[in-house]
């Protein structure tokens, strides 16, 4: 073992995320060095996901973690970071992290890398990605949304945009003057009505698809004029959420399979669609194959519910040519081993990777760091709110460093 890299103690505490429910962080200890991180929470979660926490809650984790696995973790060598997620996964023994729950595992995971990066006194993001990643993303954020994030809003879950500018911060400026934007837009619309904001801090009303895309492409189109930065649109659909006896229910209407391939192809083609995520319900690999056949030369289709982040999904995806693009959410699948196999399978099949953020999140930036290491065409981390700043904030630096 590299001298200095043995873990010296590990520990693990309850803490809030963005939606004030409890979730695990964990910390690191090597000679002279510390890692913590803390997990983030879905809620439109998919069904081939890890799950959260033990069956028995987040008290039962932290019980298993203390009762069997931390004894296993201390004295190891913090670099060798498949083997410490070998010993989680193996540990804990069931398919779905079980015992462990994927929070704790991903808490757990990253806490090494980063204790790891502190010791050797290098970025997270060369830790996983090597010292020559220097792609820094798109910032893709949700500006108007529903789905399982908000009450009554919008039935798609999230429309983002995606600002073009010359630095990351830029960026993010102009994505957050369309925020702005379009809070306005909505409060002129519904005078009587007070607009609120879903858990990721996306406008949210009692308003159509329609109505929300037609004020979602205005408000860009103004933005865009006034900065002049070009902005991409995107959309996560999460349809599973809205799927029900094999029909996509919306407000208004009800869609068969082919209705709703029909309506994803033409909002890609009447609007210019960047980004199309989970267009269908979770196990549609077909369905995705013909939208990703028919607008995938001009549009990325981005499998999340689909995929899981979880390599024998994503070989079916690539199989069927389901889509161009995989989202990337590490307590999906609970470790960096395994998300990194999960990139590295979809980046030699040719596509690209968005990294993201969950609907509750907390402080923490490792997704920031990800991205680079992944080479990521985006980042999803919403565009206001503390817990999805710290993100963004943390390119703004990143992008700072690789230029010097
Ligand atoms: C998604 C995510 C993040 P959740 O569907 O992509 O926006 O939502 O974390 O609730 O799964
Ligand atoms: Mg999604």
């Amino acid at each position: 073992m590299v001298k200095g890299f043995e873990i010296r103690d590990v520990n693990v505490r309850k803490v809030l995320d963005s939606r004030g429910r409890y979730t695990i962080e964990a910390d690191i200890y090597l000679d002279g060095a510390f890692g913590r991180c803390s997990a983030p929470s879905g809620a439109s979660t998919g069904a081939t996901e890890v799950i959260a926490f033990s069956n028995k809650g987040i008290d039962s984790s932290i019980e298993f973690f203390n009762s069997s696995v931390k004894s296993s973790i201390i004295g190891r060598n913090s670099l060798d970071q498949r083997g410490f997620d070998r010993v989680l996964t193996e540990l804990d023994g069931t398919y779905n992290f079980g015992l462990l729950g994927g929070n704790m595992a991903t808490a757990l995971s990253i806490a090494n890398a980063k204790a790891s990066a502190c010791k050797l006194g290098i970025p997270l993001y060369s830790v996983v990605g090597g010292s020559f990643v220097n792609r820094i993303p798109w910032p893709l954020g949700n500006v108007i949304g529903g789905g399982k994030h908000s009450t009554n809003g919008t039935t798609i879950q999230e429309f983002h945009v995606a600002a073009h500018g010359d630095t990351f911060l830029k960026s993010i400026h102009v994505n957050s003057l369309v925020h702005r934007k379009i809070g306005e837009v909505l409060s002129a619309k519904f005078p009587n009505v007070s607009i609120g904001v879903g858990d990721e801090r996306a406008w949210t009303a009692s308003i159509s698809d329609e109505e929300a895309i037609d004020i979602l492409k205005d408000a860009t189109e103004q933005v865009s004029g006034e900065t002049g930065v070009k902005i991409d649109l995107g959309m996560d659909l999460a349809a599973t959420s809205f799927y029900e006896k094999g029909k996509y229910v919306y407000r208004n209407s009800k869609k068969s399979e082919d209705e709703q391939i029909d309506y994803v192809k033409s909002l890609v083609n009447d609007y210019g669609f960047a980004l199309v995520e989970d267009p269908l319900y979770e196990d549609a690999f077909e369905g995705f194959a013909e939208i990703t056949k028919a607008v995938g030369n001009r549009c990325l289709i981005v499998g999340d519910d689909l995929y899981t982040t979880n390599t024998k999904r994503i070989e079916r995806g690539i199989e069927e040519k389901s889509t161009n693009a995989i989202l990337i959410k590490v307590n999906q699948i609970g470790t960096l081993t395994s998300t990194y196999e999960a990139v590295d399978l979809a980046t030699r099949a040719g596509m690209e990777n968005v990294v993201s953020h969950r609907s509750g999140e907390t402080t923490d930036d490792f997704i920031a760091h990800l991205a680079v290491a992944f080479s990521s065409k985006y980042i999803k981390s919403g565009i206001i709110g503390g817990e999805r700043l710290s993100k963004l904030n943390e390119l703004v630096r990143i992008e700072e460093e690789i230029s010097r």
